[in-house]
């Protein structure tokens, strides 16, 4: 177990880019995978990995992120532990959090409480399985202040991300640049960068001054990527933990390596479309390291007859527990628990959130429908672009994303 050690779940973000998801919800909030929200991931992760005190830091919208974690996320205070929501509590004057670094800053009073030895502090936003032990035990016998989790990523997509350069040893940061628009390749690797995945393990002496120190900086956007991680870099002090290294148990190794900073409508849908393959690049089953969500009570998943006699199909796709496929034709989509898909019904590669109602003869392929969203009998989505771009969002890959029950008619 690791003990002597406080994590802080970012949590804040605003998720301005998966707009109309985030229209009331955090983005940590966003439903994933018909049965999760996204910060099931991390948190998952953290507990499987041993970790007992988790404080998750709450800003934007955070109600529905608030109950989640407040429903599911109760771990035995027998044991000492704990997952506690922190809203922003401006504690240091009338103002909400600044950046994710004033977000620590502002919470110092938890560290204090604690008195830990190591903080790990991770963000919330992200698919993935890690086991953080693995990147803590790098740490502490590297004796780094800090030490950054990163993966390879398209250098096209550099200047969504911290980039990171490393010295010849390959563990030492030389340089960090937060979302660079001038980012250089690889040597080995041209049409690639090292980035980081907002993920860090501090010694908490270390943290605590840096934050302090950001904090009277008056130029400084408080955050931990474009602020914190450079200062410690520019001091010596910063390592990198590679996510290549790490292992997870019961994982298959074709899975080694997958993450997804699901921050963009088609970032957040490739990754669904990860999940139901025959052989997904991310499966949601691991009895080694299992990803907990609300234990929702809801009867199993169904696939019937239509009442005119047609039987219901779905190919892969995944079925959570209360969806209905009823005499419709349902093929690489994800169901949530109460989505229902009428006769005659046809739908492909798309995403339904809870309560979603497809009517009799409509067709919906490469949407996102969120929660409640009512097809009527024979309306179309995703089938001619020009006229759903006038009534929802349609992102640069063609996906068509429907907010909160909205209903759709022919
Ligand atoms: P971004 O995700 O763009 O980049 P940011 O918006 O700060 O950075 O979000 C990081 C995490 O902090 C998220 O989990 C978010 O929810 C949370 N957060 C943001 N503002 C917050 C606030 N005010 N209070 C509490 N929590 C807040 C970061 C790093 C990059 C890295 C990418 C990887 O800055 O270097 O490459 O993550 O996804």
């Amino acid at each position: 177990m690791a003990t002597d050690v406080l994590a802080m779940v970012l949590a804040g973000g605003e998720g301005k880019r998966l707009m109309p998801l985030t229209e009331d919800r955090a983005k940590p909030a966003v439903p994933f995978g018909g049965m999760y929200r996204m910060i099931d991931f991390v948190l998952s992760n953290l507990v499987n990995g041993g970790h007992r005190k988790l404080v998750v830091l709450t800003q934007y919208k955070s109600h529905s992120l608030d109950r989640h974690i407040s429903k599911t996320w109760r771990l035995s205070t027998l044991l000492g532990g704990y997952v506690a929501p922190v809203p922003a509590q401006q504690r240091l004057g009338p103002r909400w959090f600044a950046g994710s670094a004033d977000a620590v800053h502002q919470s110092m009073n938890l560290i204090n409480d604690e008195q830990p030895g190591y903080v790990v502090v991770f963000g919330a936003d992200n698919i993935y399985r890690m086991d953080p032990q693995q990147m803590l035990d790098q740490h502490i016998e590297s004796g780094a202040g800090v030490t950054v989790a990163a993966i390879r990523q398209p250098l096209a997509m550099a200047d969504q991300f911290g980039v990171i350069d490393v010295d010849a040893g390959g563990r030492r940061i030389a340089a960090f640049r937060e979302k660079p628009a001038d980012a250089q390749g690889l040597p080995d690797a041209p049409h690639e960068v090292f980035a980081s995945m907002g993920n860090y393990v501090f010694t908490t002496s270390v943290l605590v001054d840096a934050v302090t120190r950001d904090a009277q900086d008056p130029d400084s956007k408080h955050d931990m990527g474009g602020s914190i991680v450079p200062m410690l870099v520019g001091r010596g002090e910063a390592a990198v933990y590679d996510f290549r290294d790490n292992d997870v148990p019961g994982q298959r190794e074709s899975e080694r390596g997958y993450w997804r900073d699901v921050g963009t409508l088609d970032s957040f849908y490739d990754a669904h479309m990860d999940l139901i393959s025959v052989d997904p690049e991310f499966s949601l089953a691991n009895p080694d390291w299992p990803i907990f969500t609300d234990p929702q009570t809801f009867p199993p998943a169904r696939t019937v007859h239509g009442s005119h006699g047609r039987v219901g199909t779905a190919m892969e796709c995944l079925l959570a527990p209360g969806s209905v496929v009823s005499g419709a034709t349902v093929s690489r989509s994800v169901l949530s628990p109460g989505a229902h898909v009428h006769s005659w019904a046809q739908v492909d590669a798309s995403v339904l959130m809870h309560g979603v109602q497809i009517g009799r003869n409509a067709i919906v392929r490469n949407a996102i429908l969120d929660k409640d969203v009512v097809v009527h009998e024979g309306a179309k989505v995703g089938v001619d672009l020009d006229r759903d771009r006038e009534r929802y969002t349609v992102t640069d890959n063609g996906v068509v994303v429907i907010g909160k029950g909205h209903q759709v008619r022919p």
